[in-house]
């Protein structure tokens, strides 16, 4: 009884004396995306680390490393992050089927009705479960952070109608239900790493894109050619936050908590800033000559891309997605 009391006495002083496990846990970390700096991923990841370093007093530092220069594409940052080499990187889904299957689930084309429709979703209990999808690969899904809504772009012609852009060359994301609804819809769509797409454009390998306001902005696409852009919001794209499980398992509890809240809380904040700008971008590259097409038959793309449905119906039944189209 005696000795016991002792130990216990030990082992209260030892943690007194060196406070909560958090207390002694130091690191530092990098978050990689494939954006330019002033993108609303990157800014989303700046006020993530201040939040962090405030509320560690400075015992987790994080550096962010925008415009791929952690990797020459979302994938082999991903990897990185399998293996440990990267702490944290925000990243579109374009490759993520690749590691976490059901993540295309959220790929299908005029499968949300608008922003009020994504939140639901992404901050749900669906949401919640693809990201958990992720740790029987060694990734922790941290939140959903946005990419945004996507729409078509392209060098050769004002296109209104799906039909407009019939066999036209354009680059998807290497993503299956993305290339399927293209090739559905009649274009010839090929997948491309993001790295490559720009002097592709450039050089006229390819005629077009697809990617939402914030990325065709912020990476200049109009110095690629892109003087057409089609508001055809053909899909929405969500921007998880996800972290090596290793190195979130080898963090304090406390820690742990305090990085998902933290990313659950920079996800209203970053999606925010994301939607706040698109009207203002929108007519400020419509002043440097860009065509910007409002009125679109978003109906054509939706009838054209809808038989990617029944095409991958049996990985995705539509029940499933019924549950997600359905949501209110
Ligand atoms: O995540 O590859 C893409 O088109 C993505 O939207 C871009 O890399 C941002």
């Amino acid at each position: 009884m005696k000795k016991t009391l002792v130990l216990c006495l030990a082992v209260m002083m030892i943690v007194l004396w060196c406070g909560p496990a958090s207390a002694q846990y130091k690191a530092t970390m990098k978050l990689a995306s494939a954006t330019a700096p002033d993108h609303p991923y990157n800014l989303g990841a700046q006020k993530f680390a201040d939040l962090i370093k405030e509320r560690t007093k400075d015992r987790i530092q994080i550096k962010i490393y925008p415009s791929l220069q952690l990797g020459k594409g979302e994938r082999e940052m991903l990897e990185g992050v399998q293996q440990g080499a990267i702490e944290l990187l925000v990243t579109s889904t374009g490759p993520l089927g690749g590691f976490s299957p059901s993540i295309n689930i959220l790929d299908f084309p005029f499968l949300f009705r608008d922003f009020n429709h994504v939140d639901l979703v992404m901050d749900g209990r669906i949401g919640r479960k693809l990201l958990d999808d992720f740790e029987k690969v060694n990734i922790k899904g941290l939140a959903f952070w946005e990419n945004g809504f996507r729409h078509l772009t392209n060098s050769k012609l004002v296109i209104k109608k799906v039909e407009d852009g019939k066999g036209l060359k354009i680059r998807t994301m290497e993503n299956k239900v993305h290339l399927a609804a293209w090739k559905s819809a009649g274009f010839n769509p090929t997948p491309m790493a993001w790295g490559e797409v720009f002097v592709a454009m450039q050089q006229g390998v390819i005629d077009g894109q697809e990617n939402p306001i914030a990325v065709y902005y912020t990476s200049k696409l109009w110095d690629a050619k892109q003087s057409n852009l089609s508001l055809t919001s053909h899909v929405y794209s969500p921007a998880p936050i996800l972290m090596s499980k290793k190195i979130f398992d080898a963090m304090p509890k406390e820690d742990q908590k305090l990085f998902v809240e933290t990313a659950l809380e920079v996800a209203k904040f970053q999606r925010k800033i994301n939607r706040d700008a698109e009207e203002n971008r929108l007519k400020e590259v419509a002043g440097k000559g860009v065509t910007v097409v409002r009125d679109v038959d978003r109906e054509s793309f939706k009838k054209a891309m809808a038989p990617v449905y029944d095409e991958f119906s049996s990985q995705f039944p539509k029940a499933e997605i019924e549950t997600i189209m359905n949501a209110k």
